[in-house]
């Protein structure tokens, strides 16, 4: 079997609510759907949310790395042969989701010429993964209405709030309202998304001790070396790495010089691939380990459910699975469905998205 071509479709679905955070906000999902082709006729699959202000990538960008860069190096291998592509994108530095991009698709014919589900293929732990709901800056009591809607709705008792506000009263406020509102039994964790200053994220847990919060998520710029170690050396809580460890060599700099102690796994940006480089880096150190969301779509959620529930370190704790539900619309065929605050792998071949063609024909920008 050989790689044909690289489809990159840039498309664009709007949001039914915003999502506001600290580094940025999302209005529309303004992704790049990606297939790669092959000789065989079996083709993989991968959605591709670009976060600009984040990584730096864009709608425009992945395409370019993909079309100009990749696919010229990569159409013509055999598409099982994953750890020579990962040899050639890993020339080209930074464009994580473009690499996670391929690297999925990849997995996926691979599932798929096999005749078995990916997440058997990666690990095969279990087969569905609890749901952390992630709730973006709004008033408290808003955010406590969306929290016990979808406790109701969906049995999701696990909540990550976006914080990294000023002044640091508005996160404390909206931290302890959910604390009031959900109970005891809710998990609650924040993310600050370097909104804050090493010491600012200090005075915050002090604030919010009592709270039982469980994590303390990319409080500040990783790059204030001096005082992000000190906080992590202080905080009662976990301090978790997200955008400051897209890939094992970050994840490894990071722990190793206490910049956190426990790191998040996005598979848009890492790929199957390499987040089980990081998942064996963290399970090696003792280190946990979140399965985050990149603002996926359905179909990158299934991604991260297929490489969660596949493995027994990501399945302890629980995804954030369901920021889709902030969408409009969605390209996959077969919606995802979150029943008792859980979400199942698929047991098709490969990972299990398929596409929605007439969707895609109504949401793509490049006709
Ligand atoms: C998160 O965990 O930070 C916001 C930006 C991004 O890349 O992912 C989200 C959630
Ligand atoms: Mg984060």
């Amino acid at each position: 079997m050989k790689i044909e071509r690289i489809e990159t479709i840039p498309y664009s679905i709007p949001y039914s609510h915003p999502l506001r955070f600290a580094s940025g906000e999302v209005h529309a999902a303004a992704h790049v759907l990606v297939r790669i082709h092959t000789d065989e006729g079996v083709t993989g699959i991968a959605d591709t949310p670009p976060r600009p202000y984040t990584y730096g990538e864009t709608q425009a960008s992945i395409v370019s790395v993909l079309q100009d860069i990749f696919a010229p190096q990569v159409v013509g291998l055999d598409p099982l042969d994953r750890e020579k592509v990962q040899r050639i994108m890993a020339r080209t530095v930074n464009n994580p989701t473009a690499k996670g991009a391929v690297d999925i698709a990849l997995w996926d014919i691979a599932g798929k010429a096999f005749g078995v589900p990916v997440h058997k293929l990666l690990g095969g732990y279990t087969d569905s993964m609890r749901v952390s709901h992630m709730l973006g800056f709004r008033p408290a009591p808003e955010l406590l209405d969306e929290a016990l809607r979808f406790r109701e709705l969906y049995g999701i008792t696990t909540f990550k709030l976006k914080t990294g506000r000023r002044p640091l009263s508005l996160d404390v406020e909206a931290a302890r309202v959910l604390r009031e509102g959900l109970g005891e039994e809710a998990e609650i964790y924040l993310d600050a998304n370097r909104g804050w200053s090493a010491n600012e994220a200090l005075e915050v847990l002090r604030r919010t001790d009592g709270l039982g919060l469980s994590m303390l998520e990319e409080p500040c710029d990783a790059a204030e070396a001096m005082s992000r170690r000190r906080l992590v050396r202080l905080s009662p809580i976990p301090v978790v790495g997200d955008e400051s460890v897209p890939t094992p060599g970050d994840v490894a700099r990071e722990l190793l010089s206490g910049g956190c102690n426990a790191i998040c796994i996005k598979t848009a940006r890492s790929g199957f691939t390499q987040a089980k480089e990081i998942l064996g880096l963290c399970t090696g150190l003792g280190v946990d380990v979140t399965m985050g969301n990149q603002i996926d779509t359905q179909i990158g959620s299934l991604a991260t459910v297929t490489f969660g529930a596949a493995h027994e370190a990501t399945q302890r704790r629980a995804g954030e699975l369901s920021n889709y539900l902030d969408m409009a619309d969605d390209l996959i065929a077969e919606p995802l469905t979150i029943r008792n605050g859980a979400i199942r792998v698929r047991e098709a071949p490969g990972v299990g998205a398929d596409i929605d063609e007439l969707k895609l024909a109504r949401y793509r920008q490049d006709t």
